[in-house]
C-alpha cells in the first residue's frame, strides 16, 4: 500500500514537473498552464489587415498580449508595411517544433523561422539560405511585438538597466531620405512628409542581449535573451497610435544559416487558474424573462455544484436571494462552460451573482431595464456620424464640416479600403474633374470617414424601416441643413430619424443625380489622411486641388490649393448597387412624403431609372457565366450561403427558377418595397412569386423578408408561411447545441455581431406574428449576448450601454484617447485560430472586434427597438 502511494506520488511529481515544461500540442500550439506560444496558427493578410493578429502570438495568461514574431523590414511596422508571405508551415510533433517559410515577394526574399520548445521557454531562430538583399540588408529584422496597455508603466531591465515602459510615445526619432525606406504595400504611403522626402525612423528604448519585462507583474513577465544578435526595444507609437513596443534583431548583412537566435521565456504562474467569467446581462433582466448566467472556467478548473444571486436590499445590506445548482453545459474551444439559472427570482431589486470566489458588479431586475437601449445610439452616435456637418454637443465640438472643397473624379486606380476604380469610371467626368453636389448628407462609415454607398444604403433602409415600424417621435437632436449644422441634446420639432433618413438620402440621390448612377464609394484619396484621427473637418484643407500650385501652396484668392488631399469619389458603375438604391429610394420617397415633397420626389425619379437601368445590365451581365456567383447571391439564393455543399438537383431546378423569376420580375425584396411605396398590386403578386422559392434555398436569409410582408399580406400567407417558421423555431434552438450562449457566433476576421443582429431582428419578428411556434423566451437570446453574456469578459458591447460595466473603448474616430462615442456597438469576440476568442478594452485598436459601423448601428436601432417594444406584450 505504502509503496503503491510512493509510486503514485512520484508519478504526479513527474506530471507536475512535465506539465510545466512548453510541450506542442494537438492543435499546434506550445502551451503550459498560464502560457500559449502560437506559430502562424494566424498569417498576415496584406493591406486591409491591422496585422496585429499574427505570426508569432503569446496569450499570457488568458491575454494575447505578444503577436507580430516575423521577419519584417521595419523597426515598428505600421498597417500598410509589407508582410511576410507564408509559403510554408511544418509541425515537428517529435522534436516539438514549428518551421514556417516566410516570403517577400516584392525584394525576392526568403527566410525560415524555426520555434522550438525548450523547457519552460522557446528558441525562435532566423535561417537565411540566401543573404538579405542588399535593397532591404540592415532593414531586415526578426520583430516581437507587445501590447502597449499591458506593458506600459511596467518595469523592464535590459542587461542589468532598470527602464520602465512609457505610458505614452515620448522616445526620440530621427529622420531618414524616402528612398531608404522599403517600399509600403502597392506603393502606398502612409505618412504625408510634408515635402521634405524624408520619413521618421524611431530610435530604440533600450539596446543589449537580454531583457527582462514585468518583473513586477507576474502575469506579464517575460525573458528574451540571445547571444549572437543585438535586441533593441522600440515604441511603434512614435509612428502611428496603434503602434505596440517592438523588440527587434537586425539579421545581419551577408550572412546565411541560423542568423538569429533568441530565448523567449514567458514567466508562468505557479498552479494560475483563470478566473471564472460569469457571462450575464449586464443591463440588467425584466422579471418575467428567463435569467440564465454562462460561466466560462478553466480547463483546469473544478466545477463548483452552486451559485447564488445575492440582493442588495435598501439598507446597503445584502442577502442570499437564490442559491442554485450549476449545470455543466460542456467545452466549447479552450474553456469549460456551466450555466446557473436564477429565473426564478422575479422581485426587482439591485443584485450580483456570486459563483466560488467571483463577485459580479451589481444589476437590476426591473420592468424598465430595457427602457433605454437605444437612445445613447440615437441620440448621440448617429448624429455625431453626420457627414458635411459641424456637430456640436454642450461646450464640445465633435468635428467641423468636413471636405468643403467636394469630390474630385476618381481616375483608375487601386484603392487602400478595398475600392476598385476601373477599368472605366462610367461617367462623363475626367479624372480629377469636381464632380458637383456631393459634398451633402451621408453618413461616416465607421472608425474612418468615408461614405461608403452600400452601407449609406443600408442606414436609409435601417431608419426607414425603425421610422415605418415604431414611429419613434423623439426629437433630441437639433438639424439644420441649411446651416449645415447638428446640435446634439436640442429638439427642434422634427422627430431625429426623419431627419436622419432625409441626411442620408441627401447624398445618395445626389450621386444618382450628378453621377447618373450609384458611386461605390466617397472616399479618401491619399492613404496618409485615410487614417486620420481628429477632427473630420481637417481631413482635407477645405480648398480644390489645382496642380498648377506647389504642393502645400495656397493661391491668392485663397481657393485653392496644391495639396492633393481632396476626396475621391469612386464612380466604376455596379448595377447590383444601383438596384440596391432603387430599392431604397422606393422606401425613402414613402417615408419622406409629407415632411420633405421635393425630395420624395427625387427619390422616387432614381427608383424607377436606377430599377430599368439596373436590371437591364444585370441581366446583360448575368449571360456571362463568371458574374453568376454574384449574380446569385444578390438574389439571396447563392452559393455563399449554401457553403461548400454542392446544389443538388432540386436545388439547382430551384436556382434556376429563381433566377429566371428574377429576369422577368425584379428583384423580391424591391418588389416588397415598390408595393409598400405604391401599393400597385402587380408588385406584390412577383413578389409572393418568388419568395417561397427564396426560403427553400436559404431560410435564415430570407426569413426576415418573408416576415416583413406579413402586414401587407392575408392569412392565406401567413398558414402557408407556418411551415418555415416551424423550420426556423428549429434552426433557433440548434444554436444551444453548437454553444453555450445559443447564438450564432462568427469566427471571421470580423467578428459576427451584424450576423447575431440580424438573428435577433429575425427572431423578433417571428415571435411577433407566430407567438404560439416562437416563444417569448427566444427574443432574450441576443441582448443577453450584446450586453454581457459572452466569452471573454461580461461587458456590455454597446458603448455606454450596460448600466454597471459598458465596454469603456472601442475604434471609434476618438480611438486614440482610449475612448467610445456612446451608442456604438462593437463587433465583439473576434477569433483567432485556433481556439481563442478576444475582445480588449484597455486597447481599443483592433477594428476586427471594436469598430462600430453605420450599418451595423443603425442595424442595432431596429434590434433594440423592436426588442424593448416586444418585451411588455
Ligand atoms: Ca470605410
Ligand atoms: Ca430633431
Ligand atoms: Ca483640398
Amino acid at each position: 500500500m505504502k509503496k503503491l502511494l510512493l509510486l503514485s506520488m512520484i508519478l504526479l511529481a513527474a506530471n507536475i514537473s512535465s506539465g510545466q515544461d512548453l510541450k506542442l500540442n494537438e492543435l499546434e500550439y506550445f502551451e503550459r498552464q498560464g502560457v500559449n506560444i502560437l506559430v502562424y496558427s494566424n498569417s498576415f493578410n496584406g493591406g486591409f489587415n491591422d496585422e496585429k493578429n499574427s505570426g508569432i502570438e503569446i496569450i499570457h495568461h488568458g491575454i494575447r498580449t505578444i503577436q507580430g514574431g516575423a521577419v519584417r523590414l521595419n523597426n515598428t511596422p505600421e498597417q500598410w508595411d509589407l508582410v511576410p508571405k507564408m509559403t510554408s508551415r511544418k509541425v515537428d510533433k517529435e522534436n516539438g517544433s514549428i518551421e514556417v517559410g516566410l516570403r517577400y515577394e516584392d525584394y525576392n526574399f526568403d527566410s525560415r523561422v524555426v520555434v522550438t520548445a525548450k523547457g519552460k521557454a522557446v528558441e525562435i531562430a532566423v535561417w537565411l539560405d540566401q543573404p538579405v538583399p542588399d535593397a532591404i540588408a540592415g532593414e531586415a529584422g526578426f520583430n516581437l511585438e507587445f501590447l502597449p496597455s499591458q506593458y506600459w508603466l511596467k518595469t523592464f531591465m535590459m542587461d542589468g538597466r532598470l527602464n520602465r515602459f512609457p505610458r505614452y510615445a515620448t522616445s526620440q526619432t530621427i529622420s531618414r531620405p524616402n528612398s531608404e525606406k522599403p517600399r509600403q504595400f502597392k506603393g502606398f504611403k502612409t505618412y504625408d512628409d510634408r515635402g521634405t522626402n524624408r520619413f521618421v525612423d524611431p530610435l530604440p528604448l533600450e539596446t543589449g542581449h537580454s531583457i527582462v519585462m514585468a518583473t513586477d507583474t507576474p502575469e506579464r513577465m517575460i525573458r528574451i535573451s540571445s547571444t549572437d544578435s543585438e535586441l533593441k526595444l522600440y515604441d511603434g507609437r512614435m509612428l502611428a497610435q496603434n503602434g505596440w513596443f517592438v523588440l527587434r534583431s537586425v539579421l545581419p548583412k551577408g550572412k546565411t544559416g541560423k542568423v538569429v537566435t533568441w530565448t523567449v521565456e514567458p514567466h508562468a504562474i505557479p498552479g494560475w487558474i483563470r478566473e471564472p467569467n460569469i457571462g450575464f446581462c449586464q443591463v440588467g433582466y425584466v422579471p418575467d424573462q428567463p435569467k440564465v448566467a454562462v460561466i466560462e472556467l478553466d480547463k483546469q478548473d473544478k466545477v463548483q455544484p452552486t451559485a447564488s444571486l445575492i440582493r442588495i436590499k435598501d439598507d446597503g445590506t445584502t442577502e442570499v436571494a437564490y442559491k442554485g445548482e450549476t449545470k455543466t453545459w460542456g467545452s466549447y474551444f479552450k474553456y469549460n462552460y456551466v450555466k446557473f439559472d436564477f429565473s426564478s427570482v422575479q422581485e426587482p431589486g439591485i443584485y450580483y451573482i456570486q459563483y466560488a470566489g467571483t463577485k459580479t458588479n451589481n444589476f437590476l431586475i426591473d420592468a424598465h431595464v430595457y427602457d433605454k437601449i437605444t437612445d445613447a445610439t440615437t441620440d448621440v452616435w448617429v448624429p455625431i456620424h453626420m457627414n458635411h456637418m459641424y456637430v456640436n454637443e454642450g461646450y464640445r465640438t465633435w468635428h467641423g464640416e468636413p471636405f468643403k472643397e467636394g469630390y474630385l473624379q476618381a481616375p483608375e486606380s487601386d484603392h487602400f479600403d478595398l475600392h476598385r476604380q476601373g477599368p472605366t469610371t462610367d461617367t462623363k467626368y475626367k479624372p480629377l474633374e469636381l464632380i458637383p453636389g456631393l459634398n451633402i448628407g451621408g453618413f461616416f462609415d465607421a472608425g474612418d470617414f468615408d461614405i461608403e454607398t452600400g452601407s449609406n444604403i443600408n442606414v436609409v433602409e435601417n431608419f426607414i424601416r425603425a421610422w415605418e415600424l415604431f414611429k419613434p417621435q423623439r426629437d433630441e437632436t437639433f438639424v439644420s441643413e441649411e446651416q449645415r449644422y447638428v446640435d446634439l441634446h436640442r429638439p427642434d420639432g422634427v422627430p431625429d430619424i426623419l431627419q436622419f433618413i432625409e441626411h442620408g438620402v441627401l447624398n445618395l440621390v445626389a450621386q444618382a443625380e450628378q453621377i447618373g448612377h450609384m458611386a461605390q464609394t466617397l472616399s479618401n484619396s491619399a492613404l496618409d489622411n485615410y487614417h486620420h484621427l481628429g477632427d473630420a473637418a481637417s481631413i482635407t484643407d477645405g480648398l480644390h486641388y489645382d496642380p498648377s500650385l506647389k504642393p502645400y501652396e495656397v493661391s491668392a484668392d485663397g481657393k485653392r490649393s496644391g495639396t492633393p488631399d481632396d476626396m475621391w469619389a469612386f464612380t466604376s458603375r455596379e448595377p447590383a448597387l444601383d438596384l440596391r438604391a432603387a430599392t431604397m429610394f422606393a422606401a425613402a420617397s414613402r417615408a419622406l412624403r409629407g415632411y420633405n415633397d421635393a425630395l420624395a420626389d427625387r427619390a422616387l425619379v432614381q427608383s424607377k431609372r436606377l430599377m430599368k437601368e439596373g436590371t437591364e445590365l444585370l441581366n446583360k451581365r448575368a449571360q456571362n457565366p463568371q458574374d453568376q456567383m454574384d449574380f446569385d447571391w444578390l438574389l439571396g439564393i447563392g452559393s455563399r450561403n449554401a457553403g461548400a455543399q454542392k446544389p443538388d438537383k432540386n436545388r439547382l431546378k430551384l436556382m434556376e427558377r429563381s433566377r429566371k423569376n428574377r429576369e422577368e420580375l425584379g428583384e423580391m425584396s424591391t418588389n416588397l418595397q415598390l408595393y409598400a411605396a405604391t401599393h400597385e398590386k402587380q408588385y406584390l403578386n412577383n413578389f409572393e412569386k418568388q419568395i417561397w422559392d427564396a426560403l427553400e434555398l436559404t431560410l435564415p436569409f430570407n426569413l426576415q423578408t418573408a416576415l416583413d410582408a406579413v402586414p401587407y399580406m392575408d392569412e392565406a400567407y401567413r398558414q402557408k408561411l407556418r411551415p418555415y417558421v416551424e423550420k426556423y423555431k428549429a434552426y433557433i434552438e440548434d444554436f444551444d447545441k453548437q454553444n453555450p450562449y445559443g447564438v450564432p457566433i462568427g469566427l471571421g476576421n470580423w467578428a459576427g455581431v451584424n450576423m447575431i443582429l440580424n438573428f435577433g431582428i429575425t427572431v423578433n419578428y417571428a415571435y411577433l406574428y407566430f407567438p404560439d411556434i416562437i416563444s417569448k423566451e427566444e427574443i432574450y437570446r441576443v441582448p443577453n449576448w450584446l450586453y454581457g453574456c459572452h466569452p471573454y469578459h461580461n461587458y456590455s458591447f454597446v458603448a455606454v450601454v450596460g448600466a454597471a460595466r459598458p465596454k469603456q473603448v472601442f475604434y471609434g474616430n476618438n480611438r486614440a484617447d482610449f475612448s467610445a462615442i456612446p451608442g456604438n456597438v462593437a463587433p465583439g469576440l473576434l477569433f483567432r485560430k485556433p481556439d481563442h476568442f478576444e475582445n480588449f478594452d484597455d486597447w481599443p485598436f483592433l477594428w476586427g472586434q471594436n469598430e462600430g459601423t453605420i450599418a451595423g448601428n443603425t442595424q442595432y436601432i431596429i434590434f433594440g427597438s423592436a426588442f424593448k417594444n416586444l418585451v411588455p406584450q
